[in-house]
């Protein structure tokens, strides 16, 4: 059953609070896990959420709750429950024979089950598969349940692949060569980037919660025609495209997978790789759908993957995105500093974020002269694409004279033809 078939799966969901206090953040968790079920194709037809301080380890929600479940999956004819907390795989069959029929899942297994509906690319299927293995199949293993995900529909695990399959030796096995085959894909990842930053020319990623507006707002400054779509994990590949600065620069953007809160470790390993390419970006640009009004909260688990990825660091322009969905907005250009208001998908507000773009870098390069010999006109040119040029070169008796603004980067790799320099402030 595919992705986009009619039928979707009636679902309930399952949360606990730890305490009352907390009611109403475990109520935004549930949102969230209802646009992911949505995402993964299923429906979700009730919510129930039990306060308790610890999950029941057993069941995880205590045994009253889980008759009154049982109850509502039979009055909803809901045959798939998503629990929000991560369950062990005695609890998942604990609650499964409580259920009689219904299949159980948690989180992080509806997020895999994402990736997989949502990989293309070759490296994309191999990630997956290897975090599912890591979290699902180790899991499945150990409850003795039969299972097939990769393609199958969500939260369903049979009748699928042979035993074999389910012998743990083989999965080791398998899990070894996806992350040989990874390792060389990742190795090929290196070579191409160890390329791009030969070429001097700046490199921005575009980084943000899922669903934020990433592959519109590449697709908006670049024409990249990458799929943008109203679902979670849209994007699971990165692309780059060439974009052209006001100032005559050019720039390499890449668009990145997008980030959630609780993002499965098992994936982050497995897209570690790709999730690297923002970690070696020259700026950053932090994309958040300003009409949410989880924007800052989903900034913040933003923050903090890029800070577990190294990423910390980096300078950023925060993109506030989807301002069309906002009441009163102006396509002005704000003047708080590294922050720009934009609508990626009616283009207000782009060349407010191309000019902040201009800024950044240009606050972290110095102006200087330097003098390329005839025989180094190579390296003029390739100067010429990467760093703006201040003025028209000079062609004199001893070579080519050109002012530009370096960066450090640029600073290092052509300081032989340096004459001399200035603060930029
Ligand atoms: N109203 C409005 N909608 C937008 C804007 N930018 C993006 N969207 C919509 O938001 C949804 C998500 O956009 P994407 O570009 O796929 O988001 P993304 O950040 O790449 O998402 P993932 O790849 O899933 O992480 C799509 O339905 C877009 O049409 C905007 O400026 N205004
Ligand atoms: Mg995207």
């Amino acid at each position: 059953m595919s992705f986009h078939e009619d039928v979707r799966r009636r679902a309930i969901l399952v949360a606990l609070a730890p305490s009352a206090a907390e009611l109403a953040e475990t109520e935004i968790e549930l949102s969230e896990l209802s646009r992911l079920l949505d995402t993964a194709g299923g429906e979700c037809v009730a919510r129930m959420i039990q306060v308790r301080p610890t999950p029941d380890t057993a069941t995880c929600i205590g045994s009253g709750k889980l008759e009154e479940l049982r109850d509502l999956c039979k009055s909803e004819e809901a045959g798939l429950v998503v629990f929000n907390n991560e369950l062990s795989p005695s609890q998942v069959r604990n609650i499964e024979d409580a259920l009689d029929g219904v299949d159980v899942i948690d989180r992080t297994m509806l997020i895999l089950d994402i990736f997989a509906l949502h990989a293309t690319s070759g490296e994309g299927k191999l990630q997956v598969e290897l975090a599912q293995l890591k979290y699902t199949a180790s899991r499945l293993i150990d409850s003795g349940v039969t299972f097939s995900r990769q393609e199958g529909r969500i939260g369903s695990r049979g009748p699928g692949e042979s035993k074999l399959e389910t012998n743990r030796r083989l999965v080791k096995h398998r899990a070894a060569a996806l992350e040989a085959e990874l390792r060389e894909l990742a190795e090929n990842r290196a070579t191409m980037r160890a390329a791009r930053e030969r070429s001097g020319i700046p490199r921005i990623a575009i980084v943000g919660y899922t669903n934020a507006g990433k592959s519109t707002l590449l697709n908006s400054l670049t024409e990249a025609g990458v799929l943008s779509e109203d679902k979670l994990f849209a994007t699971l590949d990165p692309t780059t495209r060439r974009l052209a600065l006001p100032d005559d620069r050019e720039v390499l953007l890449t668009d990145t997978v997008g980030f959630i809160r609780r993002l499965p470790h098992q994936l982050i390993r497995a897209f570690h790789s790709t999730l690297e390419e923002a970690t070696h970006a020259d700026l950053l640009l932090i994309v958040c759908d300003a009409s949410d009004p989880e924007c800052d909260s989903q900034l913040a688990v933003t923050e903090q993957l890029l800070c577990d990825l190294g990423a910390g660091d980096l300078p950023r322009v925060i993109v506030y995105n989807k301002c069309d969905l906002i009441e009163g907005f102006l396509a002005t250009c704000p003047t708080a500093e590294g922050r720009v208001f934009l609508s990626a998908r009616s283009g207000d507000g782009i060349p407010c974020l191309l000019e902040a773009i201009s800024a950044s870098l240009r606050s972290r390069e110095r102006e200087a002269e330097l003098l390329f010999p005839y025989s180094e006109l190579g390296a003029m040119n390739l100067l010429r694409g990467s760093s703006p040029i201040l003025a028209e070169p000079d062609y004199r008796e001893d070579g080519v004279l050109v002012k530009a603004l370096l960066d450090e980067k640029n600073f290092n790799k052509y300081s032989r033809f340096i004459l001399g320099q200035k603060d930029n402030d």
